[in-house]
């Protein structure tokens, strides 16, 4: 099976970490695949031309993330151990996921969009989103999360990273302490997870550019 990706993705690093945790690496290659590259073949496997995308034969190919992590815990007979309670588990991926779009969006905005037509107002909402996201983990980390290798910490802990990674400048750290306390010893107890964390990475040089 192919898995496309990229390094700082932070929904392909979850794919990533599930893929580890059940021993699939040798199953699984990795291909880098940005999502703004030229992309015929790969609206092929996913119309929507976004990463991740899982090929698993010939044929087929699956996405998005979650379906991916499923597929993969499914196959590898690991979903309950890893989702025993399915249905929190499922509800924390969809808190993550919703704040890793408002995310890559926030950076889409800012990286992609030239100045002139980048929208403050657009970037705000976004950004509510995340904070919101956050400060709901940070005030329900006890029911939520625990140090074990859990799929909803895992969601957490691969997002985390890419929030460390793209805005190393915001003051999450300081402002979500219990969230970030339970992040760096999740991460300490689980040091095989750091090549879970996203990586900043060269951009292809060609990628589709906004121009208006
Ligand atoms: N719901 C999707 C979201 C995936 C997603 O937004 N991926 C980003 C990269 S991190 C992407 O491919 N963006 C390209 C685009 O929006 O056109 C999933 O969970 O797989």
């Amino acid at each position: 099976m192919i898995l496309y990706s990229f390094p700082s993705s932070p929904f392909g690093c979850k794919v990533k970490a599930v893929i580890l945790v059940c021993d699939q690496a040798e199953n699984i290659t990795i291909e880098e695949f940005h999502p703004w590259q030229p992309d015929a073949f790969f609206r092929e496997l996913n119309p929507l031309g976004k990463i991740p995308v899982l090929k698993i034969n010939s044929k087929e190919a699956i996405f998005d993330s979650s379906v991916i992590c499923e597929y993969i815990m499914d196959k590898s007979g690991n979903t309950q151990a890893l989702m025993p309670e399915k249905f929190k588990s499922l509800k924390i991926q969809a808190l993550v996921d919703g704040m890793a779009d408002a995310a890559v969006s926030m950076r889409y905005e800012r990286f992609f969009r030239p100045k002139h037509s980048q929208c403050d107002d657009w970037y705000d909402r976004q950004c509510l989103a995340l904070t919101y996201g956050l400060h709901y983990l940070n005030s329900h980390l006890e029911i939520t999360l625990s140090q074990k290798i859990l799929f909803e910490n895992l969601c957490v802990s691969t997002f985390l990273s890419y929030i460390d990674l793209r805005f190393p400048e915001a003051p999450f750290r300081k402002n979500y302490q219990t969230l970030y306390c339970w992040y760096d010893e999740y991460m300490q107890n689980h040091p095989f997870l750091e090549s879970t964390k996203a990586k900043d990475h060269p951009i292809p040089s060609n990628i589709m550019r906004l121009q208006k």
